[in-house]
C-alpha cells in the first residue's frame, strides 16, 4: 500500500495564509498542519511509501516533510506546469512510481479523523469517501452512486448524488484501469480538468464503491471558513475519549500499532484485564497484572490504564462511557462475539462507537504466543502455578485427565457464559480412571512406572498444573524418590490417602475390607515427602479416609492437624455420602482453627453443590475425578453396540465426533 498525496496546487482562495508555503502546510490546531496530521495518521495506520507530487513553493514543501522526523520513505514529483494544468497532470508526471500496488489516493488538503482512514483502509474493495448526512456541496465533488457503486464524480453533478471527498483506496487491478485513462488524458492534452473525469471515462471496467463515512471528518480546506470550521471539529475530536483493552502480556509491534491508531481516536485508557481473567481465558499470564500495567502506561499516547476485571466490558463501560471503543475486528466470530454484541448494546445506549482494526495475523505473532505456550508447558513453569492460581483465584477445579486426549479435552474446554469465560484451572491424575483405562481394578496394581507414563503423555499435549493421584503413596522408603520423580517431571501436587495394605477405591466404603493407617505412620510419611522435595512450589496433600471408613468427624479432624503439622501442604477430605453436611461440618471446624491450609474436596458423591458456595465455605481445591471416564466409556460401549446390532457402522456414524473435529481439537505441530 502506497499513499499518494497531491500538493501540486495553489490554493489562492486561502489568501495571505498561503502566501509563503503550499496550503497543505497550513495550520490546523494542535501544533499540526494539514500535512503533518495526514502523515502522523498514515504512519499510525502502517504506510510507509509516500508518494507526493509537488508544484508551488516546492523545495519548501520537501524540506518541511523531511523536518517532520516520521518514518516514512518519499518519493517527491515535481509537476512543473502546476501553474497552467490540473492535478491530473501531477498524477501523469508521478505515473512510473504509482504501478503494481494498491494505492490511497488523497488531496493535500484534505484533514480527515483517523476513524475515516481506517475505515478506508480496511475497504476490502476499492472505495472513495461519500457523505450520505453532509448536504450537496454547491462547489465541491460530488459522486453518482449506483447499486453502492460510484459511477461519478465532478462538481456538475446533482442527481442521484452524494457529497464526495477525494480520499480513495485503490486496489490494483482498478488503480491500473484509472491511471491509464489519465495517461490517455494527459497525452491528448487533456490537462486541465479533474483526474476523476479520467475516472468518468472507465467507472465501468473501476470497481470503485461508496464508502459512507456519514458525520465523521472528512473535509477539504479551500477557504478561511472550511480551515476554522475544521480546526472547530478537530478540537472537538481530541476531546474524544477512547478506551481499548488489553489481555496480551505480550506486547509486540502489532499491539503498538494498535495503541497508535487508537490513540490517533481522541484521549486513550487502556484496560488492562485482571490476571484472573486473563487466566480464565487464554492461559495463565506470563507476567502478572501490575507489571503489565505498568509497560502501559509508559507507552506513549496512553493517558491512564485501567484494571478490566472481567472479560465483559460492562463494568469498563458503565464507569467510563468511553466515546469510542477500539477492538480488532477478530472477534465478531467465534466466543467473544457475545462479549462485542454486549459492547454494542451498551454503547448504542448513550450514542458511544465501537471501532475495529483488522486483527493481525502475522506469523512471528502467532510463534510469540506459542512460544509462551511452550514455556508454561516446562517442568519448572508448570510445576509452581497451581500454588499461584490457589492465591490468585481462592478456589480452583480440576478434571481428571488420563491419556493424552483427556489432558487436551482439560486443557481446552472453554464455556462462555454472560460474559465470563470459563475453563478448568488444573488436571487430576486419578487412579481409578488410569487404572481403569488400562483395564485394571483401582488397587496400586498399575505401578509407578505406567502412572509416570500417563503423566507424561498428558504432559506433552497440555500446560494446565497436574494434581498426581498418589494411592496411598506406598512405603515411605518409596515415597520419597515418588515425590522427587514427580517433583522433577513438573507435577504440582501429589495428594496421598491415609490407608495401608492392600488399597481398594474409596467409593466402595465399608463394603469392602480396607484398613486406615495409623496417625504416626502417616504423619512420618508425610514427613519424609517433605524432606525429600526439592523445590519450594511442589505440594503434598494429606488425604484422610476417616469419614470413608465411618471413624467419626473427630478422628478426621484430629488427622487433620496432625497431618498439617507434619507439614502437609493441603488437605484432602473425602465422603462418599450424597449428603454434603459431613463435608461442610469438617470444613467449618477445620476453618476455626486452620485458616490457610488449602481444603481440597473431591465431590463426586456429595455432586449438588456449586463451586461459589464451596468457595465461600473455605475450600480451595475441587477435583471433579472421574467424570470423563465415566461418560467415554460408556460411548463407546454404546458404539460398539450399534455397529454389532446393525451389522455396519452407519448407524454409529450419528453419534460420532466428525473426523474434522477430532483433526481441530490435536494440533499439529
Ligand atoms: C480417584 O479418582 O482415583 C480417587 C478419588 O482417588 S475416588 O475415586 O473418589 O476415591
Ligand atoms: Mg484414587
Amino acid at each position: 500500500m502506497r499513499a499518494l498525496i497531491l500538493n501540486s496546487g495553489l490554493g489562492h482562495r486561502m489568501g495571505a495564509l498561503t502566501a509563503e508555503h503550499p496550503k497543505c502546510m497550513t495550520e490546523i490546531g494542535g501544533g499540526d498542519t494539514i500535512l503533518s496530521r495526514q502523515l502522523r495518521l498514515l504512519v499510525a495506520a502502517g504506510v510507509t511509501d509516500v508518494v507526493m507530487t509537488t508544484g508551488y513553493y516546492d523545495k519548501v514543501l520537501v524540506d518541511y516533510c523531511q523536518s517532520l522526523g516520521l518514518p516514512l520513505t518519499y518519493t517527491f514529483v515535481n509537476n512543473p506546469e502546476y501553474a497552467e494544468t490540473n492535478y491530473i497532470y501531477s498524477i501523469y508526471c508521478a505515473r512510473e512510481h504509482l504501478g503494481g500496488d494498491d494505492i490511497l489516493l488523497l488531496h493535500g488538503d484534505l484533514v480527515f479523523g483517523a476513524y475515516v482512514l481506517n475505515a478506508a483502509l480496511t475497504s476490502k474493495r476499492s472505495c472513495m469517501t461519500v457523505s450520505s448526512t453532509a448536504p450537496l456541496p454547491e462547489k465541491d465533488f460530488k459522486a453518482v452512486v449506483h447499486g453502492g457503486r460510484i459511477e461519478k464524480v465532478g462538481i456538475e453533478f446533482f442527481d442521484s448524488a452524494m457529497a464526495a471527498q477525494p480520499l480513495y483506496k485503490l486496489l490494483w487491478e482498478d488503480w491500473q484501469v484509472w491511471l491509464e485513462s489519465i495517461c490517455t488524458f494527459c497525452e491528448s492534452g487533456k490537462r486541465g480538468c479533474y483526474a476523476e473525469n479520467a475516472f468518468n471515462e472507465v467507472s465501468d471496467r473501476c470497481a470503485v464503491y461508496a464508502l459512507d463515512v456519514k458525520d465523521a471528518l472528512c473535509a477539504e480546506i479551500d477557504t478561511k471558513e472550511d480551515l476554522e470550521m475544521v480546526s472547530n471539529k478537530l478540537k472537538e475530536q481530541e476531546e474524544k475519549t477512547v478506551y481499548i483493552c488489553f489481555s496480551t502480556d505480550i506486547l509486540h509491534g502489532g499491539h503498538l500499532a494498535v495503541l497508535n491508531k487508537a490513540a490517533a481516536l481522541g484521549r486513550l485508557t487502556v484496560g488492562v484485564l485482571s490476571d484472573s481473567a486473563v487466566a480464565s481465558y487464554k492461559r495463565y499470564p506470563l507476567i502478572p497484572f501490575e507489571e503489565r500495567k505498568a509497560l502501559l502506561e509508559n507507552i506513549r499516547g496512553v493517558e491512564r490504564v485501567v484494571c478490566q476485571e472481567t472479560l465483559s466490558y460492562k463494568g469498563v463501560i458503565d464507569e467510563l462511557h468511553p466515546d469510542i471503543v477500539v477492538h480488532g475486528d477478530d472477534w465478531r466470530e467465534g466466543f467473544q462475539k457475545p462479549l462485542r454484541d454486549e459492547v454494542i448494546a451498551l454503547l448504542t445506549e448513550y450514542g458511544g462507537q465501537l471501532v475495529e482494526f483488522p486483527y493481525s495475523s502475522d506469523e512471528k505473532y502467532r510463534e510469540y504466543e506459542k512460544r509462551a505456550r511452550m514455556e508454561l508447558s516446562l517442568p519448572d513453569m508448570r510445576r509452581g502455578r497451581l500454588k499461584k492460581l490457589i492465591a490468585m483465584k481462592g478456589c480452583v477445579n480440576a478434571i481428571e485427565a488420563h491419556s493424552g486426549i483427556t489432558g487436551l479435552i482439560a486443557e481446552k474446554t472453554t464455556v462462555l457464559q454472560e460474559g465470563k469465560t470459563y475453563q478448568f484451572d488444573a488436571m487430576w491424575v486419578s487412579s481409578l480412571c488410569d487404572s481403569t483405562a488400562k483395564g485394571k481394578p483401582d488397587i496400586e496394581l498399575v505401578d509407578m512406572t505406567s502412572r509416570f507414563r500417563t503423566i507424561d503423555d498428558i504432559m506433552e499435549v497440555t500446560t494446565k498444573p497436574i494434581i498426581f493421584d498418589g494411592d496411598t503413596g506406598g512405603m515411605t522408603e518409596h515415597f520419597v524418590y515418588t515425590v522427587r520423580s514427580l517433583e522433577r517431571m513438573g507435577v504440582s501436587m501429589v495428594i496421598i490417602e491415609d490407608k495401608t495394605g492392600l488399597k481398594k477405591n474409596s467409593l466402595f466404603g465399608t463394603e469392602v475390607k480396607q484398613t486406615q493407617d495409623s496417625i504416626e505412620n502417616f504423619a512420618a510419611k508425610i514427613r519424609a515427602g517433605k524432606k525429600a522435595q526439592k523445590t519450594q512450589d511442589f505440594m503434598i496433600c494429606a488425604r484422610i479416609e476417616s469419614l470413608i471408613l465411618e471413624q467419626g468427624m473427630e478422628d478426621a479432624l484430629t488427622r487433620a492437624f496432625a497431618y498439617t503439622k507434619a507439614g502437609a501442604d493441603a488437605i484432602m477430605i473425602h465422603s462418599r455420602k450424597k449428603d454434603p453436611a459431613e463435608i461442610k461440618e469438617f470444613i467449618a471446624k477445620f476453618r476455626d482453627k486452620d485458616k490457610t491450609t488449602p481444603i481440597v474436596l473431591v465431590p463426586t458423591s456429595f455432586n449438588t453443590v456449586y463451586e461459589e458456595e464451596w468457595k465461600a465455605l473455605g475450600a480451595n481445591v475441587i477435583i471433579y475425578a472421574n467424570q470423563l471416564t465415566r461418560t467415554g466409556f460408556p460411548a463407546m460401549q454404546n458404539a460398539a453396540k450399534l455397529i454389532l446390532e446393525n451389522h455396519r457402522a452407519k448407524e454409529c456414524d450419528d453419534v460420532c465426533m466428525p473426523i474434522k473435529d477430532i483433526i481441530t481439537l490435536i494440533p499439529e505441530e
